[in-house]
């Protein structure tokens, strides 16, 4: 495979494929197999994720990229294959979560500051060393009618650019993730909210990234649809398509090869509806396509239920929406094809 940061960043965004989002911290994971009813040790978070980047068919078709816990990408398979060369024989690029979280911003309350760049520019060293041609960092904005500050807004925007400028120079891919909560405080904002904000942080973003001398062509952009809160989802899958797509259109240069989105606490029917409706209705001048955690995993993660017993179901359920999603990401998903499988 190719080392240049923009191939890498075309690989990533190729046509029918997206990206997995398996890097959940120690804490995200335990609450994701509390849902299960499994412990949440070394082997069983080694036994599940093995599971996914097993799932051959489904790996080498739609996934292009596999966003990694530092801990997974150091772990091998319970056979000794080291999970990076399993993620790589499925045509994948190892990817690898490098923020430290995020953490409550001092003077802002209910806002947050992402940390993690304090020795980066070592770790990203070493993360390159073990396999990994990619990396993510994850701010996060709360919103409502107040909410965000500016300060959070531009600090936020700073770190992701500092962290970007310095996996360029390591030779990793940058994902560039600021995700304004659909959740948020208290998760009721409108999706005409929920668009200002998106436009504003984006356009903040852009700007630290030039200001950073970060070069557009070797990065990954990893944003919220612009959506309705949670507690207030009501917009039709072509509102959210049609103004996601004019947020896009008003703030990513068209240097930037794709947006993977996140999906941030959608069902996972919903994320792949709403990203295939934005592929079917509009010309493009990035690719759009799926970086999703919850709305991947989650099928597969029921299926599973923590018993050795289901990983073939496990990986059935994970191969369904992995086809669904790359079908979306070339505009081609229907509830007809959903239903069919
Ligand atoms: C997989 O979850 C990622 C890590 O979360 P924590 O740091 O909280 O453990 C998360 O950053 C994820 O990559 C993105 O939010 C996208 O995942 P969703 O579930 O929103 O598609």
């Amino acid at each position: 495979m190719s080392e240049r940061l923009e191939d890498i960043a075309a690989a990533m965004v190729a046509d029918g494929k997206g990206l997995l989002a398996a890097d959940e911290s120690s804490g995200t994971i335990k609450k994701r197999f509390d849902t299960i009813g499994a412990e949440s040790t070394e082997s069983s978070r080694r036994d599940y994720r093995e599971m996914l980047f097993r799932a051959d068919d489904a790996m080498k078709a739609h996934v292009s990229g596999v966003i990694l816990f530092d801990e997974t990408l150091r772990q091998k398979a319970a056979d000794g294959t080291p999970l990076v060369d399993v993620i790589r024989a499925a045509g994948a690029f190892p990817g690898i979560k490098v923020d430290g979280g995020a953490k409550p911003l001092a003077g802002f309350a209910g806002e947050t500051v992402t940390e993690g760049l304090d020795g980066l520019r070592e770790r990203l060293t070493e993360y390159y060393g073990l396999g990994a041609r990619f990396s993510k960092w994850r701010a996060v904005i709360a919103i409502s009618d107040s909410l965000p500050n500016w300060t959070a807004v531009k600090q936020n925007a700073q770190a992701l650019a500092r962290y970007a400028a310095l996996c360029q120079e390591a030779g990793i891919v940058p994902i560039v993730e600021p995700e304004i909560t659909m959740d948020g405080t208290p998760g009721d904002h409108s999706i005409d909210r929920c668009a200002t904000v998106t436009e504003w942080v984006l356009n903040t973003v852009f700007d630290e990234l030039f200001d950073a001398r970060v070069s557009l062509e070797g990065m990954v952009l990893k944003p919220n649809m612009v959506i309705d809160g949670s507690k207030a989802r009501k917009a039709s899958v072509d509102e959210i398509a049609e103004k996601t797509v004019r947020c896009l259109k008003a703030t990513v240069p068209a240097a930037v090869p794709g947006i993977a989105f996140l999906s941030g606490g959608q069902n996972d029917k919903e994320a792949t509806a709403h990203l295939s409706a934005m592929n079917a209705a509009y010309d493009m001048p990035w690719k759009l396509t799926f970086s999703y955690g919850r709305a991947l995993q989650a099928a597969a993660l029921e299926a599973w239920g923590g018993k050795p017993e289901n990983v073939a179901a496990g990986q059935r359920a994970f191969g369904h929406r992995a086809r669904m999603n790359g079908l979306a990401a070339t505009g081609t998903w229907s509830q007809e094809l959903e239903n069919a499988a």
